[in-house]
């Protein structure tokens, strides 16, 4: 008799995996710090017997221990990872029952870009590098664990595609708001991994069983894969020596994994703290209970790093204003490598409204997949809209779909034979729902019944492919009435004819109705409301148009899909919008009026590097260096503080207007007085843990331009490096940064350390986390609330 494969397995029944291994060797002598897959050659016997307890705990899924094997963890990473996977195969070999060998990769040990300097590429080939030094025969499927990031998921997932053929279970860790690392849903990273054809997906560590309740209820509402568990025994604790503690004992643990189940969950175990006796007594609870079925309404859903879009639940719009086509500022701004200007068009298109956004950099002058790669990379940063990729040129859609954090639209796809070949190979590796365009080899029919029986064709064909037709959006094609009299009736009925036949979405380009008359717009509004009302999901449209939202608006008004007129009547009053038309730039009105001092604060917002660094330089001309940085960046930077304190703004969007205020204050920066450089020695730094230098990098400058010499030792600076420059420099004058409340003891530390030293040091603290109380509380000489400060104290200590 074959054996059950692990993919049939957790479809027929309940699935256990096993439960922490770091925690258990830790306590069989680990140090924290010691990568534990080496324990698989120097202590081959502990990692067998905590599979083969596991084992008899009734696990049913054994995790190779080696999560933290990978060519920037070691050397010796095959070695590591080969002993790893021979354990396992030895330890289930013995059990007198299937159990399924898991080859466990975890994340790389750096982060990518923008949070990092990893390219995407990069980790693609370093996860190869770890799939290709395995012995994949020895092992039933890979599991990714404990990813916190989406990018990096997504390369490791085309990793392990594009190396094996072993079944991919993918595990993420949440937070307690169900969000990632960098504020990826659950419903997002279904989607994603969905398209990406994984076989299961889940969530492990981070937060304890209780905290991760909601986050897999919401994973299993949001995927038919089958899903599973692998929490922390409790939420993470810290003792007096920084370890980490879980105190949930395994009856407790139970009692909220057993819970899970009634979600439809597949698989339930362990991570961090978990034991042997916590997966028995899992086992034990749950004993005679099978997955309930989960009823998962199918919809078509794209989606963001960020969240989900579901086409078909009511109208939506797809910004079309990154499409040079009749945009030659756009077409400049290309040749240029001008990418701040399509953020620009992005941002003022997500405000407007737009659910979704176009990307189209085809020129013939440029390089096509280079450029669309970078413009995916840059503009999904900045907005939690999900994209459309849009190109006919199959290498520069293959390169964005791989950069594309989430489950894109592509668009698009037509029914020439040619066509369907190149993108839906594309489309079923990277998934993503395609707009399928009534054309083929015949060219457009006239008729609506010719354009139905195209999109049935698509469709057909699609089904090869593994791609079901919820992933299909068919556009019958909007063609100009002014060369045919009956297009707009045509294609409506060919709307009608589709939806009918087909039941897939449907969308259009709505504005190539209008084309070659004059004030198209009162056309294509005309057009868009008659689409609307027949059924159309998804219409690409200029959304600064006041015509078209005016359209949109009262159409959702009019259908109640608009909850309390609450759109209508904000889109009504007050949100205005001014174009200046040949530009392509646009801004709502009330930002306009607020002239240059919005532009750089905006900039920095929106996370425009160039365009930050322009805003600042005219600034200059009227401005001084202090009040920009006063007046202009720490504010913006405030509104982002504040945004991503209220989960309006996630990590991608802070780090890319930190830089974006990093490029406005090196351009202010450059025309600071260097000052006479004589009046004393500085000694700089953000403490060990945090990472914020910018506050700190403003302090050194305004030191440096009022004569002082400043050494700067950057930042996550450890206690002992700020001791060493004290004493090898001979500066006895320290300014200390901390911008968040979890490092501050790390500065406290510091004080102590130096003053246990060099007990006639002076210690300036600053950040926007301290006060003159918490300044007083951890040993410093004096606080400084902002620059000028420090420079006053420097004055006084030197004068
Ligand atoms: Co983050 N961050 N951040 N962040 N970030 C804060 C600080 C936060 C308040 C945002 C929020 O939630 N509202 C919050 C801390 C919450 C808390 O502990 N109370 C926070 C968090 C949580 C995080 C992360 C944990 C987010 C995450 O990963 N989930 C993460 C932590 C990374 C780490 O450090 N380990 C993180 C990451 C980042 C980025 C990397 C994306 C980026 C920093 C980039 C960089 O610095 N190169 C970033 C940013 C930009 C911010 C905000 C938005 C802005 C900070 C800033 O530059 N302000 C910030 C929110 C906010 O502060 N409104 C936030 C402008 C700067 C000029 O002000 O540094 O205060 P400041 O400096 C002033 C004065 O304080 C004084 O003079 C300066 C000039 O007037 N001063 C000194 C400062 N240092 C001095 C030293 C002196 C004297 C005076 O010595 C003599």
């Amino acid at each position: 008799m074959s054996e059950e494969k692990i993919t049939e397995a957790i479809r027929n029944r309940l699935l256990y995996f096993d439960g922490g291994m770091g925690s258990i060797l830790i306590s069989h002598g680990l140090d924290p710090s010691e990568n534990s897959a080496e324990w698989n050659v120097s202590h081959p016997d502990v990692i067998s017997s905590v599979h083969r307890d596991y084992i008899a705990a009734g696990a049913d899924i054994i995790t190779t221990n080696t999560f933290s094997a990978g060519p920037l963890r070691s050397d010796d990473y095959k070695l590591h990872i080969n002993a790893g996977i021979e354990i396992a195969f030895k330890a289930v070999a013995s059990a007198g029952r299937k159990i399924y060998v898991a080859f466990d990769i975890g994340p790389c040990g750096k982060m990518l870009r923008p949070y990092g300097d990893l390219a995407f590429e990069d980790a693609v080939d370093i996860y190869k590098a770890v799939i290709n030094a395995a012995d994949l025969s020895k092992v039933d499927l890979v599991l990714l664990e404990t990813f916190g990031e989406c990018l990096e998921t997504k390369a490791a997932v085309i990793a392990v595609k594009e190396s094996c053929s072993l079944p991919l279970f993918v595990s993420n860790t949440y937070d307690g708001q169900c969000r990632m690392l960098t504020g990826t849903t659950p419903e997002a990273m279904a989607a994603m991994l969905e398209g990406l054809r994984v076989d299961a997906i889940g969530c492990n560590c981070s937060v304890g069983p209780a905290q991760m309740a909601e986050t897999v209820r919401r994973l299993a509402a949001a995927t038919s894969l089958p899903v599973f568990a692998n929490p922390n025994a409790g939420l993470p604790g810290q003792d007096g020596d920084g370890n980490f503690i879980y105190d949930m004992s395994a009856d407790e643990f139970t009692d909220y994994t057993s819970g899970y189940i009634k979600f439809g969950i597949s698989a339930l175990g362990g991570c961090c703290g978990t034991t042997p006796e916590y997966i028995e007594k899992t086992v034990l609870k749950t004993s005679g209970m099978s997955p309930v079925k989960r009823n998962i309404k199918r919809s078509a859903v794209i989606s963001s790093w960020a969240q989900c879009v579901h086409i078909g639940e009511k109208p939506l719009i797809i910004g079309e204003r990154i499409n040079p086509t009749g945009k030659p500022k756009l077409k400049d701004a290309l040749r240029r490598g001008d990418i701040d200007y399509l953020i620009n068009e992005a941002v003022s298109q997500q405000d407007a409204g737009a659910h979704v956004l176009d990307i189209n950099v085809g020129l013939p002058e440029i390089s096509e997949p280079e450029v669309i790669k970078e413009a995916v990379e840059r503009i999904q940063a900045v907005t939690v809209l999900p994209l459309q990729i849009d190109t006919v040129d199959p290498a520069a859609l293959e390169k964005a779909l791989r950069a594309y954090a989430g489950k894109p639209l592509i668009n698009s796809v037509n029914g020439k034979e040619s066509s369907m070949s190149e993108v839906f190979p594309l489309a079923a590796k990277y998934g993503g729902a395609v707009i399928a365009l009534t054309l083929d080899e015949n060219g457009i029919p006239s008729s609506a019944r010719e354009r139905a029986d195209i999109a049935a064709k698509i469709v057909r064909e699609a089904e090869k492919y593994g791609i079901d037709r919820e992933n299909i959006i068919v556009d019958p094609l909007a063609l100009t009435v002014s060369s045919d009299p009956n297009s707009a009736r045509v294609t409506l009925e060919a709307v009608d004819l589709i939806k009918k036949e087909l039941g897939v979405a449907v969308s259009l380009g709505v504005s190539n109705i209008s084309f070659g008359l004059p004030n198209r717009e009162w056309v294509n509004s005309a057009f868009y409301a008659e689409a609307l009302e027949h059924g159309l999901d998804l219409a690409i449209i200029n959304p600064l148009s006041v015509e078209m939202m005016k359209t949109y608006r009262a159409h959702m008004l009019l259908h109640g899909l608009d909850e309390g007129c609450a759109e209508y009547i904000s889109f009504a009053s007050g949100h205005q919008i001014v174009q200046t038309e040949q530009s392509g730039q646009a801004r709502t009105s009330a930002k306009e009026t607020s002239g240059k001092k919005v532009s750089l604060e905006n900039a920095v917002i929106a996370g425009m590097k160039d365009r930050s660094a322009e805003a600042a330089r005219e600034l200059l001309e009227f401005l001084s260096p202090a009040e920009i940085i006063e007046e202009h960046i720490i504010p913006a930077l405030n509104a982002v503080g504040s945004d991503f304190e209220k989960n309006k703004m996630f990590l991608p969007q802070l780090l890319m207007s930190a830089e974006s205020a990093t490029a406005a204050f090196e351009e202010v920066k450059a025309v600071m007085p260097s000052g006479e450089s004589g009046k004393g020695d500085f000694i700089i730094a953000t403490v060990h843990g945090d990472l914020h230098d910018i506050g700190k990098n403003i302090v050194k400058t305004m030191l440096q331009s009022y004569g002082f010499n400043v050494i700067d030792l950057g930042k996550d600076v450890p206690p002992e490096r700020v001791l060493e420059a004290v004493i090898s420099n001979n500066v006895k004058i320290v300014g200390l940064s901390a911008l968040m409340t979890t490092t501050v003891p790390s500065m406290k530390e510091t004080i102590e350390l130096l003053k246990s030293k060099v007990p006639d040091a002076y210690v300036i603290v600053g950040g926007a986390v301290l006060t003159e109380e918490t300044a007083e509380m951890i040993g410093a000489d004096a606080y400084a609330a902002d620059a000028m400060a420090t420079v006053k104290l420097a004055e006084k200590y030197y004068g």
